[in-house]
């Protein structure tokens, strides 16, 4: 299988962590990629031009990131990272809060990439807003999380862990005690010091 991936896509750091996880490192060749310089050989596996994208050994692929983690853990080794997901809606429900975290803070990095005089000052601050709102709810909904071997905690590690590489000005730590010390932890397991965003 082939990955494509870049160092700072934090939709791709979460399935190369998922490869990690299920032991597929030996089946898989990660090949770094910049969907901002158009590439022809991603945009004709992925009409989106996005990466995550998946090559199988079949050649057929997969995208976007959780149609490929969902098949990762499928067919890798050790527990299944989504068995709390199968059996409780809320779990599903704070993998959506994770997966949408990663939307507005992609859309903040974007809109930060623009010259200033086209930047929304209206935009980044609610994305901002919605940031800060959702750390708020992770750190009160923190305790009810499973404890048990689940990719939830990881794509929360790789959604924090965007949030310090782009938006180091979000100070979310003070907002959220119990979630930085976790943050502290869980950030040197080595699926996600392997993948640290650059
Ligand atoms: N929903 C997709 C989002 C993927 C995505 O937006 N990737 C960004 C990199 S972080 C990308 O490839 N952007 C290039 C573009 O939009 O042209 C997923 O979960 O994989």
């Amino acid at each position: 299988m082939e990955l494509f991936y870049s160092h700072a896509s934090p939709y791709a750091r979460t399935c190369r962590v998922m490869l990690r996880e299920k032991g597929l490192l030996d089946r898989i060749e990660e090949t770094e990629v910049n969907p901002l310089e158009n590439p022809p050989h991603l945009f004709a596996l992925n009409p989106l031009g996005k990466i995550p994208c998946l090559i199988l050994d079949d050649k057929q692929n997969l995208f976007d990131s959780t149609v490929i983690n969902d098949y990762l853990n499928t067919i890798g080794e050790g527990d299944d990272l989504y068995a709390a997901h199968q059996r409780d809606w809320q779990v599903k429900k704070w993998q959506a809060l994770s997966h949408g975290m990663l939307d507005v803070a992609v859309q903040l990095r974007i809109e930060k990439t623009k010259p200033e005089a086209q930047q929304s000052a209206l935009w980044m601050n609610r994305n901002r807003d919605a940031l800060m709102r959702s750390v708020r709810q992770l750190e009160t909904d923190m305790p009810k999380m499973p404890c048990e071997p689940c990719f939830l905690g990881l794509h929360i590690a790789c959604a924090l862990g965007y949030l310090d590489f782009r938006h180091a000005e979000i100070a979310w730590r003070s907002a959220a005690p119990k979630l930085s010390e976790w943050f502290a932890e869980v950030r040197h397991r080595p699926s996600l010091m392997a993948t640290e965003p650059r």
